[in-house]
């Protein structure tokens, strides 16, 4: 079956003809199961695997959208290395839930993380790390924004305007370098060795809950008044120090959004994937700081 251009000028192509590739390129899909590319004057034809996508620049969003209008079948789904109480983890799967992406998972245990096959994969062997027909991610917060943008039909999710997409951006770095690291110092030394809390720590993580607290005087959610994938990584880090039982009771705006955030996600998987995920840990937690 061919696509005609001009049909692809209006509905979920139109942002492939807002870029450059719409002089030199035209979308044929010929089966349910393969999109290919023909690159007019050159005779060259492309299918849209993943190398293929990234040289094709910017036709990205446009060949990423055919397919998943066309859903997978036969097609190979992205396939997700992950661990259930792993917060990062919980993340993604919760989004992937949201924007209605079938992932193909895999289970991974402490061995199979240090086997060859996966290090050579993602050699810094964390999960989640996607695979995504040969695309490598690692990086919770990159595979976020990689899977919204490829897959995702919320254009509030992960905003393609750059002033609005920067501020998500900012808050998921926010999250990664400053909230959950201070999570992690914080608590996993207990969780995982059996330490004793720290209390500059502990103020450490309450400066972070400070600045959040702040960041959210403004808008109705993490990152402006929509719901974002900001929402869901900065959410997962809030529920685990709340499964720890750690007090909010002085960052209402956090408490506030926080109950937001868990109703919104309850349909994607909040109690199942993130709650349970944060009860094992918490068990963990208190098993470890009691020795
Ligand atoms: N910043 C990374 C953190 C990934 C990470 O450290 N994952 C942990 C599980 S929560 C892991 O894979 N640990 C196993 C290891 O490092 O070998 C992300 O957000 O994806």
């Amino acid at each position: 079956m061919a696509i005609n251009l001009n049909a692809l000028r209006e509905g979920p192509f139109e942002s492939c003809f807002r870029t450059n590739c719409v002089h030199a390129l035209s979308l044929l899909v010929f089966t349910r199961l393969r999109v290919d590319i023909w690159a007019f004057g050159t005779g060259q034809q492309y299918t849209a695997h993943q190398s293929t996508v990234v040289k094709l620049g910017n036709c990205i969003e446009g060949v990423t959208m055919v397919q998943s209008k066309f859903g997978n079948g036969g097609r190979m789904v992205p396939v997700l290395y992950y661990a259930p109480q792993s917060p990062p983890c919980r993340s993604v799967l919760m989004l992937a839930r949201r924007i209605g992406l079938h992932l193909e998972l895999k289970l991974m245990n402490e061995e199979e993380l240090t086997a060859p096959a996966f290090l050579a994969l993602n050699p810094q062997h964390t999960v989640p790390t996607l695979d995504d027909r040969g695309l490598v991610l690692s990086e919770s917060r990159v595979i976020l924004s990689y899977l919204a943008s490829a897959y995702g039909n919320e254009a509030d999710l992960y905003p393609r305007d750059y002033c609005a997409r920067a501020v998500v951006d900012q808050r998921l770095q926010f999250d990664l370098g400053t909230f959950y690291q201070r999570v992690v110092d914080y608590f996993w030394p207990t969780l995982l060795f059996g330490a004793s809390l720290e209390p500059m720590k502990k103020a450490k993580l309450e400066e972070a809950l400070g600045w959040f607290e702040s960041m959210l005087k403004y808008y109705q959610w993490a990152a402006g008044n929509h719901f974002t994938i900001a929402d869901i990584s900065l959410c997962v880090s809030v529920s685990q120090i709340d499964a720890f039982e750690f007090d909010l009771g002085a960052f209402p705006r956090v408490c506030a959004w926080f109950a937001k955030c868990k109703k919104e996600l309850m349909p994607f998987g909040y109690e199942e994937i993130n709650q349970a995920g944060a009860n094992t840990l918490a068990g963990m937690f208190r098993a470890n700081s009691k020795q």
